[in-house]
């Protein structure tokens, strides 16, 4: 080939690369690293470690973890449909105390489909009317008028949507519909910085109905909705790359690698995105596992809508187990974190001294050793969640928000957030 012919040849490979959003071949090293993360989590016993979603994000990915995989899938299959079929009159049974929710019940179908498995037999069969009943409970509190909200979230009536879809479960139009009408009017998906992961959720939910054409009567309305989240995606973008912040950026490219868009946005969208998430990554901003699992797929060019037909012999690269680093032995510094919880009276502001390096739920936990701060959390697959602070629970809409203060929200839980020294973090009650 001559230069031409190679500047040409060039020039169309630079094309094809900006049509679809794709994700060039990241460091392996990087990958497996990251896919590191999700092994000890895969061994842990306690049943509140159990999360379809590490199981989707490495089947979707290049790494494999081999005999640990089939047994975790082997878990997720005891723990979802005994503890699910449960009937409310059996609830002392001991291993299903901690009874997995609905948004659980739609991850562990998708699960299921990882494996190329359709839920099948009487069991699968009450599992899907199950999430349907669900998806109608949460139209009726959206209501005729769309003035309600879902009970639980737009972001898991969409997971709900997309798990039933990959298994070619058909919903009636009206549920599609109040999707349909959130993303139309959308000021009912915003909820401040999270409006991207919704979006992202929403849109690939309704990928897979496009592609699977199971509401036809909906096809146009579909169609115009998705385009409608790709452009919020998209505009959402921040001039560092990434869209909404570092942690909806997978679900944000998730959508975007689903279809081609215009080259010259998408081009210059997708490869910002990716020096911003490679950025990321060096940076070790990566460390939650639910994070990695929604990360894995994209950076092997895959998404939740790759679950309508799954490749699950395409070769992947076995896991080895993290290779321990000696930590130098220094004298520990200690810090001093102040905690602000200005949202109850009297307004609680104490300086608490913990070693560097401690997590926020490291300095929540000295506070409560030393009296006067108490809370407490509910496990979920993001990690520890604070639902009640100084006695105070947050009510319906609610939650108590994390900040830096004086106004920054964290991007991260109390299990992953590591403040510095001198930093004051504010517990603040808001609506959400
Ligand atoms: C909906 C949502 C919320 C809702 C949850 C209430 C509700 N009724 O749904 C609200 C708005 C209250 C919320 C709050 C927060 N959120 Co939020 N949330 C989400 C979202 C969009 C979906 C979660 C979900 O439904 N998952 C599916 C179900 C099946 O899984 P689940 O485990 O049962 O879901 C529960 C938990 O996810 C929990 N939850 C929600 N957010 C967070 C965040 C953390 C750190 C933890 C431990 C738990 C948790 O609420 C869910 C419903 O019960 C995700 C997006 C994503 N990409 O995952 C972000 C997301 C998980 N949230 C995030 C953050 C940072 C927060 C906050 C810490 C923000 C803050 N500065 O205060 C707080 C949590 C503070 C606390 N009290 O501990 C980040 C986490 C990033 C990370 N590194 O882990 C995400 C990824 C959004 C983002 N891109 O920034 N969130």
């Amino acid at each position: 080939m001559g230069p031409l012919g190679a500047f040409l040849f060039l020039l169309g490979a630079l094309g094809a690369l900006a049509d679809i959003c794709e994700i060039p071949e990241v460091d392996s090293h990087l990958v497996e690293k990251l896919g590191q993360h999700l092994l000890p989590w895969m061994d842990a016993l306690s049943l509140e470690y159990l999360n379809p979603s590490i199981y989707v994000g490495l089947r979707l990915s290049s790494l494999q973890a081999e005999t640990k995989e089939n047994l975790y899938l082997h878990r997720l299959k005891l723990y979802h449909q005994q503890c699910l079929l449960e009937s409310a009159s059996s609830d002392d049974n001991s291993d299903c105390q901690t009874k997995p929710s609905r948004g659980h019940l739609a991850l562990y179908l998708l699960a299921l489909r990882a494996n190329c498995e359709f839920v099948g037999g009487h069991k699968g069969a009450r599992l899907v009317s199950q999430l349907k009943w669900f998806l109608e409970e949460e139209k009726r509190a959206i209501g005729h008028d769309h003035k309600g909200h879902p009970q639980t979230s737009y972001y898991q009536y969409s997971l709900s949507i997309l798990a039933l879809c990959v298994h070619q479960k058909r919903l009636h139009d009206s549920v599609v519909g109040k999707l349909l009408y959130a993303i139309e009017h959308d000021q009912h998906l915003q909820q401040g910085h999270l409006s991207v992961d919704t979006m992202a959720m929403a849109g690939l939910a309704l990928t897979c109905l496009e592609n699977s054409n199971l509401n036809p009567d909906q096809g146009q309305r579909i169609t115009m909705a998705i385009r409608t989240a790709r452009k919020k995606v998209l505009k959402a973008q921040t001039p560092e790359g990434h869209f909404g912040n570092v942690y909806s950026t997978p679900l944000a490219l998730q959508l975007l690698m689903t279809s081609p868009m215009s080259r010259v946005e998408l081009g210059t969208a997708c490869l910002k995105a990716r020096a911003a998430l490679l950025a990321s990554l060096q940076d070790g901003a990566f460390q939650n596992v639910l994070m990695i699992s929604q990360l894995l797929p994209v950076l092997n060019n895959k998404t939740y809508v790759d679950l309508i037909s799954p490749h699950c012999l395409a070769p992947r690269v076995m896991m080895r187990p993290a290779t321990k680093t000696l930590s130098q032995t220094r004298v520990p510094e200690i810090i001093s974190v102040t905690l602000k919880v200005p949202s109850i009276l009297p307004l609680y502001k104490q300086s608490i001294s913990v070693f560097a390096g401690s997590s926020l739920e490291d300095v929540l936990k000295t506070a409560q050793e030393l009296g006067e701060f108490t809370y407490r959390t509910r496990a979920t697959l993001s990690g520890p969640y604070v639902i009640s602070v100084m006695g105070k629970e947050a009510g319906d809409r609610e939650f108590w928000q994390l900040l830096q203060a004086p106004d920054t929200p964290l991007l991260q839980g109390i299990a992953d957030y590591r403040p510095k020294d001198g930093e004051t973090i504010e517990l603040r009650l808001i609506r959400w």
